[in-house]
């Protein structure tokens, strides 16, 4: 029996990016929602860029999850190869604390749409629960256990601040 492809793609340019990308992995986790982590760099292996981005929505893949730092091509020319909806993550670059790569992910021309996210870590948790309420849309279960996160997110907020934190 074929296997069913996970519904997220998780891509990133370099192993250095996992360090962000993995707080959307576990955001993923934390909803039961199945992904694909990979590396494919728009630079370094164009080839795989290409053969990825054409193939996923044939692949069964529902929403591109893609970060990468610096000159930051990656989340735009996935989009420019697949209908699927693609979030970009700006990964924190050592020399620009990112603001390169967040300013090469947002300034699309009209017509190739990347919704891009905020630098770092809660980019990161943010595309990946962007890509859940898009799934939800068609996944009660799903839609359920989003709803429950963000109760127990709520509920873990204090109503006053602790005088204990310096
Ligand atoms: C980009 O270049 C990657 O997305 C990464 O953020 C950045 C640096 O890559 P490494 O030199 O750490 O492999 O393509």
């Amino acid at each position: 029996m074929a296997e069913t492809s996970p519904p997220v793609a998780i891509i990133m340019g370099s192993q250095s990016d996992w360090a962000t990308m993995r707080h959307a992995a576990e955001a993923l986790d934390a909803l039961a929602i199945p992904y694909d982590a990979r590396i494919v760099s728009a630079h370094r292996t164009p080839e795989r860029l290409f053969a990825f981005a054409k193939g996923a929505k044939a692949e069964g893949f529902k929403v591109v999850i893609a970060g990468a730092g610096g000159a930051a091509h990656l989340p735009g020319m996935a989009a420019s190869l697949t209908p699927l909806p693609v979030f970009g993550v700006p990964v924190e670059s050592k020399a620009l604390s990112g603001q390169d790569s967040l300013l090469s992910i947002v300034q699309m021309p009209a017509g190739i749409p990347v919704g891009t996210l905020a630098i770092g870590r809660a980019g990161a948790v943010n595309a990946a629960l962007l890509a859940a309420a898009v799934l939800a849309l068609s996944d009660e279960k799903l839609a359920e256990r989003l709803d429950a996160y963000r109760a127990r997110q709520s509920a873990g907020i204090a109503e006053r601040p602790s005088r204990e934190d310096a």
